[in-house]
């Protein structure tokens, strides 16, 4: 295998990457160095700053040969572009660097655990896949492969385990020392699985068993696990592949899901209390958390779906953004998201509104923006009836992206129709919410490529990735009916 793989790759994102300006990425969303990005990977805390990797193909702007990008920050928005960590250089590797995590080692060394991707031809002709688990070690910005990967492979896995599914693992060091992971897998009846191996020093490691699994219920291989404590539950983490619609909460195809739980480490038993999607629109996928310093669990996603990827903006150098990072917690049951607390200080020119009536289109002086964190709530207007209500934004006269509530439902939906994809891919998606003494509070934040919208204080969250071009900038209100609505917008600087 060449060994200078990853010395091109990091020749190349210097040469070309500095050719995209800032005005032609989001502000505070990451995006590769140049090329194309999907999983978050090795998302931490190391040498006192956070640290992402994620899953990276620098020469175009779609998947491919996967490398892992890297990038380091110390507030969760501003990105410092490191060179690439891992390129696909070796034979147990040679066909990808997949998804995985990062530790710290008591002798201060990172250590990265990926999945090691390996294809080859069967003597029938047919290619044969193998996926194995890897490590590398590294001082944060140089990683140096473990002599002996692969570390677990086929052999390791439980009777009937797929050799060719059993990717993406998520390493922490536990309380107890031990070094955990879990990983994806899947299971003799064809679906997914997490399984969770131990190792006392990183290197050696064993079986311990599966902690859940689809049977065939929520969609077949489960990708991207993660598994934490969290409020007093414990969080299950998958992104399930080829899933069937269940009502408004999964949709078809790639789909996010969190199982709430208790768990007993003892016995290794995960028993579920409730499940959920993680993000109820339509760009965002296989999500990493890290434990913060200070206590908060922080999540990042895939700002993007593997449903959607065709819908990409032609001359683009980068394609594939992360979400913004949010910190996690549980109330009544649910898994509850807010943007990182940090984005509070980038605020800038607060605009505030109070009890607007709105029963037409209505635009609000000092109301619009593309780099925007805005809170809107609306209610009904005395005993008045509404039977719609819209916030339009990316607004011009030829775009809109639009977010809609109807009350009698309780549906809200985004429609990013009109925001400039020419690619006839899913552009709107429903979720069922839970009104508020008949109030919904929406807080949208924008990033000039995409809306990330949290309803009701976190309690849901749905992400796209927009491409409407930045002039598009009015906000505007609308309903059918006459609502109150009350405003708070601030700008972002970042
Ligand atoms: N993407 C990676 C895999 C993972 C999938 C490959 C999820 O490791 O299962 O790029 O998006």
């Amino acid at each position: 295998m060449s060994k200078d793989l990853l010395l091109k790759a990091r020749d190349f994102e210097a040469r070309y990457g500095p050719f995209i300006s800032e005005e032609q990425r989001p502000a505070f969303h990451l995006t590769p160095t140049i090329g194309w990005m999907n999983d978050p990977n090795g998302f931490s805390f190391y040498k006192g700053e956070y640290h992402l990797f994620y899953q990276y193909n620098p020469y175009s702007t779609e998947w491919g040969p996967m490398y892992w990008g890297h990038v380091r920050t110390k507030d969760l928005l501003h990105w410092e572009r490191l060179p690439a960590a891992m390129a696909p250089d070796q034979e147990y590797d040679k066909d990808g660097c997949f998804s995985g995590s990062a530790t710290e080692l008591p002798d201060g060394r990172q250590m990265l655990v990926y999945t090691g991707v390996r294809r080859c031809l069967s003597p029938e002709g047919r290619t044969e896949e193998t996926q194995t688990q890897c490590i590398a070690f590294g001082d944060g910005t140089n990683y140096v492969k473990y002599a002996a990967n692969p570390v677990l492979t086929a052999k390791d896995l439980p009777e009937g385990g797929s050799g060719v599914d059993f990717r993406d693992p998520k390493v922490w060091r536990d309380t107890d020392g031990v070094y955990r992971l879990v990983v994806g897998n899947r299971t003799r009846d064809g679906s997914g699985a997490v399984l969770l191996y131990e190792s006392a020093d990183g290197e050696h490691w064993s079986l311990r068993g599966p902690v859940d699994a689809s049977r065939n219920q929520y969609g077949l291989m489960w990708e991207c696990p993660d598994f934490f404590p969290l409020d007093g539950k414990q969080i299950l983490f998958v992104s399930p592949q080829d899933m069937s619609p269940i009502g408004l909460e999964f949709h078809a195809g790639n789909c996010t899901m969190c199982l709430i739980g208790r768990y007993d480490r003892e016995s290794n038993t995960f028993e579920r209390e409730g499940v959920q999607a993680i993000d109820y629109g339509i760009d965002f996928y296989a999500p990493q958390t890290l434990l913060a310093p200070d206590g908060r669990r922080i999540m990042i996603g895939w700002m993007q779906n593997w449903n959607t990827v065709s819908s990409k903006p032609r001359d683009c150098r980068w394609f594939g953004q992360m979400s913004l990072p949010r910190e996690l917690s549980i109330r009544d049951g649910r898994l509850i998201q807010a943007p990182v607390r940090e984005l509070e200080s980038c605020r800038r020119n607060k605009v505030i509104y109070q009890d607007v009536l709105v029963n037409s289109e209505t635009n609000l002086h000092g109301i619009q923006g593309r780099m925007i964190d805005m809170t809107v709530t609306v209610r009904p207007a005395g005993r008045g009836d509404y039977s719609c209500f819209r916030l339009n934004v990316a607004r011009d006269g030829e775009f809109v992206t639009t977010i809609r509530y109807k009350p009698d439902t309780s549906i809200l939906k985004i429609d990013r129709t009109h925001s400039g994809s020419n690619s006839d891919v899913v552009h709107t998606r429903s979720l069922l919410v839970r009104p508020r003494n008949g109030e919904i509070k929406l807080r949208v934040i924008m990033d000039r490529f995409s809306i990330e919208v949290f309803v009701n204080d976190g309690e849901q969250a749905a992400s796209a990735a927009i491409y409407t071009r930045q002039e598009a900038d009015a906000i505007s209100f609308d309903a059918m009916g006459t609502v109150l609505i009350d405003v708070e917008k601030y700008d972002l600087e970042v």
